[in-house]
């Protein structure tokens, strides 16, 4: 699966209870990425990871349950006496403080060698996961959001939390993307998965990371019949995040005709919601199948019916 965050994370889940956890991988994006307090943070690998060990906090959707924030309120006293310009107290991006050991963990091994690839694993299999949870690469990928009003461009964590993603975008860039590498193990999961699913994640800042390594679109364009999308928008609207803002402001219909749109070329079938059937037509007209079935995964049931609904149609 090539995966975001919170969508992906939840698919992931359900798709757990039909289908073997060691016969899963999840190839995750780490545009998010990034060295606030000098830390590696990997948003998408830990919000897959924490949701499939069931430590997910459901609420806020990143993190974990139960946390506590006495790292984050010490810290606020330093932010007072802080420099401006300085970056050594980031404190508009919070870090709990059992968080924080997943973080020192990461930037410790990585700082002695080891693959982003080989934490990822180190770490999922911490918390008894059976799930292959890949980085799409081991080499530094950071989206970059050009701010419409403001004319800026910022790393994705100030657009996405500091900017709380309220304000327009005007322009995306994958830095690092074109010099970077698909992993080993991500590339071979792509040629040799029976099925390869696109989660409902956000395809311009989730997916789109993904697509801007070399060769993905090729690899997936030369298996595109067996590539099965799941639109992350339902009624027009995104299930979580600025998905259908960030569509329309970069000139995509916010639409699943608009996620057609975009994944045409690399999946032969896109599963939507039984509110977006009207659509139906739009979407054959990109060439891709349309599969009608409830989407939202309000419910655990909901969920495993979708994945099994979409493995059916990666076999087809
Ligand atoms: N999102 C927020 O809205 N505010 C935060 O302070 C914040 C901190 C944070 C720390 C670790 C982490 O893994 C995720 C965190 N997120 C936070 C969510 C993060 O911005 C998103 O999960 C992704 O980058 C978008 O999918």
């Amino acid at each position: 699966m090539l995966c975001g965050g919170v969508g992906a994370a939840r698919f992931m889940r359900a798709l757990a209870g039909v289908h073997h956890a060691t016969d899963t991988t999840a190839v995750i994006n780490t545009g998010d990425d990034n060295s606030l307090y000098r830390l590696a943070i990997s948003p998408d690998i830990d919000t897959v990871t924490y949701t499939l060990a069931s430590a997910i906090d459901l609420d806020r959707g990143w993190g974990l349950s139960g946390e506590s924030w006495r790292a984050m309120d010490a810290l606020n006293r330093y932010a007072k006496v802080m420099p401006s310009g300085s970056a050594a107290a980031p404190t508009w991006f919070s870090l709990g403080d059992q968080d924080l050991a997943t973080h020192l963990y990461r930037t410790s091994r990585l700082a002695e060698g080891a693959s982003l690839t080989k934490v990822t694993a180190e770490i999922a299999a911490a918390w008894g996961l059976e799930q292959r949870l890949l980085p799409m690469s081991d080499e530094a990928v950071s989206t970059m959001v050009t701010l419409r009003d403001e004319g800026v461009e910022v790393p994705f964590q100030e657009y996405f939390v500091k900017c709380h993603h309220q304000v327009a975008v005007a322009g995306l860039r994958f830095q690092g993307a074109s010099e970077a590498q698909l992993t080993g193990p991500a590339r071979s999961a792509l040629i040799d998965s029976e099925v390869v699913v696109i989660a409902p994640s956000n395809p311009l800042v989730s997916i789109g990371p993904i697509r801007a390594l070399p060769e993905v679109d090729k690899l997936l364009g030369r298996r595109r019949d067996s590539v099965v999308a799941i639109s992350p928008i339902v009624g027009g609207v995104a299930l979580k995040g600025p998905a259908d803002r960030m569509m329309l402001e970069l000139g995509h219909e916010p639409s699943a005709a608009g996620v057609a749109r975009l994944y045409a070329s690399i999946a032969a079938t896109l599963v939507i919601d039984p509110v977006d059937e009207a659509l139906v037509p739009a979407i054959e007209a990109t060439g891709m199948r349309a599969i009608v079935t409830p989407s939202v995964m309000s419910d655990i049931e909901i969920g495993q019916q979708l994945a099994r609904r979409v493995l059916a149609a990666g076999r087809e």
